[in-house]
Formats: structure tokens, sequence, C-alpha cells
């Protein structure tokens, strides 16, 4: 099993490099090291310290070694990790790299000028927290604390929300809703009434045909997800995948659909159509579980595998033979959800006709679909009450009527004056989020940073958004900290420690120290009722039935399920949490707000003449653009490149390996060049890149420069209706064989 894994991480590691050459680059060792002799040796001599990986946001479980010198030596998997299995993917063994690069922030720094120009200069953590606190109480006194907003990511964020919650403003969002997995949400909620969540419920290991739409698990690398669908493969599971290109998944897949963007939802309802008309969907199950199926069945009747061909480019046999596979391995099949899904601002809908696929195939809460996920309450550490804001994100967003938490563009938007915004916004806290990299429309975030009257940025690297602060706040890393106990949703719930390994480097600090500086200094010290955050953890810990000394020597505490059983029980009735308490075919809540109660497909712009779509994904060695200047990772990836396929190579007259620019539809061209890849495996209709490369910031000696940055040509988005997410697919770009700027230059 073990083998078998690890050798489709190799292959899924694209092109040549992979976990194979990357561990050996890395210095990494098995995970189990009383089996190495080697590693015993070194053992005896290191010390290990439970951690969770804060390279993505999967959490994985591991135990980082350092020697005496506070070198850290390696970082691998905790074997008892339904995270993990005890293997981390190339990019958490390379976490080693965000602790000793040595670009990080190294001390607070506080914008000023010098001869009429911006720059930081370095200043004491007093004074740099006196500041924060000084310009949050002045937003509070002058608007209120609601006009203090928090944009963050990852784990430093939960700190700050504590903070942001006692000062007594709920105006939080992050970039992982509404530019990330919202729409799926909102999509499976309508339909199952319940959050699709991270890790996703599905249960990989046991299925028997895996769908994939534009999620390319293998480049994502969402490790336990690759690794569940390694031995899937190995047990002869199908895999179709739906992508323009030919990904990772593609190449392992029996069906490759290459599907003309933005059709997906044409392709969806069709494959309803066939389930539905030739009769091979779940009967059973749909008439037990289902509602509005009638409605349903009246709906997809003119959506013919023909009629989709127009659309899609997918020939009709390819639609029927694939929806009989799903058939036929029904319920043991998974329609994966995906998890950057705001593509075309229709999302939640075709997340929708995904979710309603599933309940045609029966596949929700059966083994081999979806099982039924259970997580464990951490305690709250007691606190006073929080104060009531008058508005916060909810309002900001009150135009999406299925918008469940904060939408960073919202946040942006009510930040330009201009916009006359009811809800005025004059401060921001970016913590964990590289926002101007991550949020497109960057013209928009720097006529908002503009506007501000003050903006802190709390992070470990000098990224292209520290670049905006009035105060830069370093973070030490996760390797140096602790943070809050991870407990995430699984087929049994667990629970990990992340204590820090080594000391913060530099004159570095972890985020809950900050939280409760600047709660004490804005007198709200009753809500950070301890000296180190040591003590939180350790009495959450004594509440649940372990202690702070169990859990550093186990790192992973793995407990019995109570919600009952994995599947569902044959026989027995099931509340769905919807409306009408059962699987909605037809939704009754989009028939009451007037919206389509089931998906329809519109169709959506495609490109002109000489242009491509801009396509774009994950590099399996990285992580956004947070990894691209970690000296072990950029070692295996140091620039992204532009896939073109021959057809469009001979068209543009482009060579392999030759380097380009691109402009968009609006006329904005890449800061930097990106080298081309002549290659079958993307449509002539689209160009691919990497998402997180064409890093601005000098400041960062390996990534500066390297590769083009797709948010920065993404201009036009298409906004949710339903949950406000920002649909990012729609932009089309023309490819420059001259440097442009140099001509401007001349
Ligand atoms: N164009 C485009 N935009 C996208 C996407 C895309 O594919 N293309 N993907 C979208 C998706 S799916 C998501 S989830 C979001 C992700 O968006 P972000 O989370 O904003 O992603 P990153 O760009 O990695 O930014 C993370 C920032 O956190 C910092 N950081 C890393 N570790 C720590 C830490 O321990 N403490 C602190 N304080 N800071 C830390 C990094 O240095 C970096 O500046 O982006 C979305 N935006
Ligand atoms: N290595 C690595 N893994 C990661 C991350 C990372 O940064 N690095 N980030 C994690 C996070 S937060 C997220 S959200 C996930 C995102 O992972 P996924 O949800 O898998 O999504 P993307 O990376 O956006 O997927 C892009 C795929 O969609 C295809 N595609 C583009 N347009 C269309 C279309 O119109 N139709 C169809 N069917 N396909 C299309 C692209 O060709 C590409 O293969 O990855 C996670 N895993
Ligand atoms: S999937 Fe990789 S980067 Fe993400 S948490 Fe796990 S080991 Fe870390
Ligand atoms: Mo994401």
């Amino acid at each position: 099993m073990v083998n078998s894994r690890r050798s489709f991480i190799k292959i899924s590691a694209m092109g040549a490099s992979g976990i194979a050459i990357s561990t050996s680059a890395l210095g990494a060792i098995p995970s189990d090291l009383t089996s190495n002799k080697k590693g015993v040796a070194t053992a005896a001599t290191l010390k290990r310290s439970a951690t969770y990986c804060e390279v993505c946001f999967w959490k994985c479980a591991a135990w980082a070694y350092s020697d005496e010198n506070n070198n850290i030596q390696k970082i691998i998997g905790n074997d008892n990790d339904p995270h993990c299995y005890g293997r981390l993917c190339p990019r958490g063994t390379g976490g080693i790299g965000m602790y000793s690069d040595t670009d990080r922030l190294k001390k607070p720094l506080i914008r000023t000028q010098i001869n009429g120009e911006d720059t930081f200069r370095e200043a004491s953590w007093e004074e740099a927290l006196d500041l924060v606190a000084k310009n949050m109480r002045q937003i509070k006194d002058t608007y209120g604390s609601e006009s203090m907003a928090l944009i963050k990511h990852g784990s430093p964020g939960s700190h700050l929300e504590h903070l942001f919650k006692a000062f007594g403003s709920d105006t939080i969002a992050e970039p992982a809703y509404a530019q990330c997995r919202g729409p799926r949400e909102t999509g499976f909620g309508l339909t199952f009434g319940s959050w699709v969540g991270s890790p996703e419920p599905t249960d990989i290991r046991d299925t028997k045909c895996l769908v994939l739409i534009g999620s390319h698990i293998g480049e994502n690398m969402h490790n336990s997800q690759v690794q569940e669908m390694s031995d899937a493969i190995d047990n002869g599971a199908n895999i179709i995948t739906v992508d323009p290109r030919c990904s990772t998944a593609a190449s392992k897949s029996q069906h490759w659909l290459a599907i003309k963007p933005a059709t997906d939802i044409a392709l969806l309802l069709s494959w309803m159509h066939v389930l539905i008309y030739e009769d091979i969907y779940n009967k059973e199950y749909v008439e037990q579980h289902g509602h509005g199926f009638e409605a349903l069945k009246k709906h997809v009747k003119p959506f013919t595998p023909e009629w989709a061909y127009g659309i899609t480019t997918i020939k009709p046999e390819e639609i029927r033979k694939t929806a009989r596979v799903m058939a036929a391995a029904a319920p043991a099949a998974i329609i994966h959800p995906g998890r950057h899904v705001t593509w075309y601002g229709d999302d939640a809908q075709r997340e929708r006709a995904i979710a309603m696929l599933n309940g045609l195939l029966g596949s929700w809460g059966n083994r081999g679909g979806f099982y039924f996920k259970e997580k464990i309450k951490v305690p709250k550490y007691p606190h006073p009450a929080y104060p009531h804001p008058k508005w916060g994100w909810k309002e900001l967003g009150k135009k999406y009527p299925f918008a469940e938490m904060g939408n960073t563009m919202e946040v942006i938007k009510a930040s330009i004056p201009e916009n006359n915004p009811k809800y005025p916004i004059k401060g921001w806290f970016v913590a964990g989020t590289n926002l101007v990299t991550s949020v497109p429309q960057r013209a928009m975030i720097e006529k908002a940073i503009e506007s501000l009257d003050f903006m802190v940025v709390m992070d470990t690297m000098p990224m292209e958004i520290t670049g905006y602060a009035d105060v830069i706040l370093p973070e030490c890393t996760y390797l140096e900290r602790y943070d809050g106990i991870r407990s995430a949703t699984n087929r049994e719930p667990s629970i990990a420690l992340r204590c820090p390994a080594v000391p913060p480097k530099y004159d570095s600090k972890p985020a809950w120290w900050m939280a409760k500086e600047i709660g004490t200094r804005l007198d709200l010290q009753a809500y950070f009722d301890y000296n180190d955050f040591e003590e939180v953890i350790a009495w959450q810990l004594n509440e649940m039935g372990s202690s702070l000394e169990e859990m550093k020597k186990i790192g992973v505490k793995n407990f019995k399920r109570k919600s009952g059983s994995l599947y569902m029980e044959k026989g027995k009735a099931h509340e769905f949490a919807t409306t009408s308490g059962k699987i909605e075919f037809y939704s009754e809540d989009l028939a009451e707000l007037g919206l389509d109660p089931m998906p329809v497909y519109t169709s959506h712009e495609s490109p002109d003449q000489g242009f491509y779509r801009l396509n774009y994904g994950r590099s399996p060695m990285h992580t956004f653009s947070r990894t691209i200047n970690n000296p072990n990772l950029s070692d295996l990836t140091d620039e992204n490149t532009l896939w073109v396929n021959p057809k469009v190579a001979r068209i543009e007259d482009l060579k392999n390996g030759q380097y380009v620019w691109l402009e968009n539809q609006d006329g904005i061209i890449s800061s930097f060049s990106i080298k081309v890849r002549v290659t079958e495996r993307i449509r002539w209709d689209s160009v691919y890149m990497y998402h997180g490369f064409g890093h601005n910031n000098k400041k960062l000696s390996r990534a500066h420069g390297k590769g083009a940055s797709d948010t920065e040509l993404i201009s036009r988005i298409k906004v949710d209706p339903l949950m406000g997410g920002t649909g990012m697919r729609g932009n089309f770009v023309k490819i420059l064989i001259e440097n442009p700027t140099k001509e401007v230059l001349l």
C-alpha cells in the first residue's frame, strides 16, 4: 500500500521531478526512524516535537526533528494522522525552508518617509504594537470598531479573530471562501443540507469510480486524498477526468474528457439526462431520499448528449459511456466537488449540478461515495462574552442570499469611499494572506489601500502585501510556535498538537502573543487571561481527557465516533438538513427567491481571434505564492511555464523554452516574461500556468521576477449571484514575443 502511494506521488509530480527526487534533495528520511539504521543513530541526538504543517491548509500532523543548535533537520509525517497517513507531500517536507529562509521578516517595521520617499524603518515591538493599538482605538472612536476589518488565512487568523471579536468587529473575511471553495458549500448545502468542508468527506479509498471536474488531485497535493486515490487506482477504480488540460490525474484516467472551458454545466445536465432516461440512476435511493425528482426529469429532458456535444465538444458516445461507468459503480461513485471552484460566476449552480448527480447515484452517505464526517469539539477557553457589533461581514455581503462567510472582495469595495459604502471600512489588519496575489483586480485593491486610514500586515515573509502596510509585524513560522489544537472532520475525529520545535528566530513572535499584547493595549486583557498560549492548550487538553504531556508524546489523538455510523443504515430513514428534509433535486430555497431551482446552462464569452483563455492551477511543489521563495522548494520548481498547444505555437510562431509576455483583454501586460512549454496537454483555445509565481517584491531574493503572475492578468471577474464568489476564469490573453516594456523605454 505504502509503495503504491509513493509511486503515485512520484508520477503525480508532473514531468521529471517527484517525491523520490525531492525527498533525496531535501534529505528526507522514512517516516519510521527506528527502521532505519542511520536514522536510529541520528534520532537519539535529535529532539522530536509535535506539529502540524502550515505549508498548506490540509494541516498534516508531523514530527519536527531539531538538533542542539536549533537547526531543524527534518520534518516527517505522523503515522497516526488521518490527514497524512505518515507521509508528507514534498511541500510539507520542504517546510524547513520556511524556517531557514534568510529573506524572512526579522523585526517589526514602520512606514516612514526619507527625503520624500516612503520606506520602512525598524522598530521595537513596544513601538509597533503601541502604534497598532493607537490606530485601532482611533478608528473605533471615530467610526466604530466595525470599520476595522480583519482579512486573514491560516493559523494566525484564529488568534486575531478572537482579538477582533473582543474589540467589537465581525468585519472578517478570508480568500479561502469567495475566491476558493464558497460556491461548493452553497451548492452542496442547498442539495444535501451539509457543507462539504475540509478535509472533504470523500470516501476515495473505497470508491469504484472517481470523477474529477477541474479538480486535479495529484497536482493539487491534498495529501490523504492523493494517497487514497492511488490506492483506489490500484484497486481498479475507474477515474474520469473532465479538464481542458491533460492534468496528471487525466493521464491516470480511463476517460479524459477535454471539455471546452466554461461549459461544464452542459455536461452535467447531459449526464443527468442519460442516467434518468436510460433508467440507470439509483432508483431506490432517489425514491427514499429525493425531493423534486419528477421536476428534474422534466428539466433535463432536452439535454441530450447530442445537445451537449455542440457546447462541450465531448462526443455523445463518450458522455453516454462515462454516465454508464458511474451508474455501474454507484453508489460507490464520487463526483468530486473540487475545491477552487470560483470560475465563471455560475459556480454555486455548477456545484449544485455536481451535488445532484451524486444524489442520482446515491453516493451521499454510502461507502465509496461520501461518508458522514465527524469532529471533536475543542472547549473554549473561558473569556467574557463578546460585544455585539452593529454590522459586520454579513451586512457587507447582504446582496448575496447564500453567503455564509465574509467576502474579501466586499471588504475591499467597502474600503473605497467613492463607492459610497453604507458600511465604510477605514482600517485593515491583514494576516497570513498575500492579498494582491490571491484576489484579482489589483487596481481596485490599491485604490482601497490608498483610502485606508491604517493598515497593518502580519506575515513571515516580505511579500507583495507587506509593501503596502503602515506597520509590518513579523510572525515566527509554524515550527517556532504554539497554535490552536487542530480538530478537523474525518472518518473518526482526531486532534493534533502544534508546539514549538525551536525558539523564534530573529525578533519574530507568534500571532497569539501579538493578539494578546494588542488586546492588553486596548483594555481587553480579560479576554487574554493567560501568560502563555501553552496554558490555553494544556487546559483544553485536560478538559478533553488528554494532557499536554501526552500530546507532546503522541502528536495526534484519535477518538471513537459518537454520531453513529459512517454510512447510511439500510432501511433507516435519514433526515437531511434541507427545507424539505430530503435531497433537493428541486431547490425550494432557490425557488422561493425566484432563482433557478435547477441549474441551467448559459453560455460564457469565448476569446476573440488572437486571444486565449487564461487557465491556471496548482504547482505540485508549491502552495500559492507563499512557497515560491522557499529555498528547498524553489530548488525543485523555480518558475512557471506557459503551456501552449502545438497549433498555437505554430500560429504564434513560438518555440519551446522561449520567453514571452502576456497582455490581457484590458491591456494589462505581465510584469515579467514566462517560458513557453509547447504541449499537446492543453487545448488550443487556452493557455495554462501555475498560480503563485511572478513575484515583484525585490526582497524575495529567489522568487523575484521568476515567471508570470496569473492574478495580475485577471482584471475581469464574474460574481456568483448566490454567494458572491469571484469567478476568475473569464480572462483572455494574447502572447507578446517582444519585451513590451523595453519598447516603451526606447
Ligand atoms: N489568480 C488566482 N487567485 C487565487 C487562486 C488561484 O488559483 N489563482 N487560488 C485561490 C485559493 S483556492 C485560495 S485558498 C487563496 C489563497 O490565498 P492566500 O492564503 O492569500 O495565499 P498565499 O498567496 O499563499 O498567501 C499566504 C500569505 O501568508 C504568509 N504566511 C505563510 N505562513 C504564515 C504564518 O505562519 N503566519 C503568517 N502571519 N503569515 C504566513 C505568506 O508569506 C503569504 O504572504 O487564493 C485564491 N486566489
Ligand atoms: N500543490 C498544491 N496543492 C494544493 C494547493 C497548492 O497551492 N499547491 N492549494 C490547495 C487549495 S487551497 C485548493 S482550493 C486546491 C485547488 O485545487 P483544485 O480544486 O483541484 O483546483 P485548481 O488548482 O484551481 O484546478 C485547476 C484545474 O481546473 C482545470 N480547468 C480550468 N478551466 C476549466 C473548465 O472550464 N472546466 C473544467 N472541467 N476544468 C477546468 C485546469 O486545467 C486545472 O487542471 O488545491 C489545494 N492543493
Ligand atoms: S498536504 Fe503537504 S503542504 Fe499540505 S499540510 Fe500536508 S504535508 Fe503540508
Ligand atoms: Mo483554496
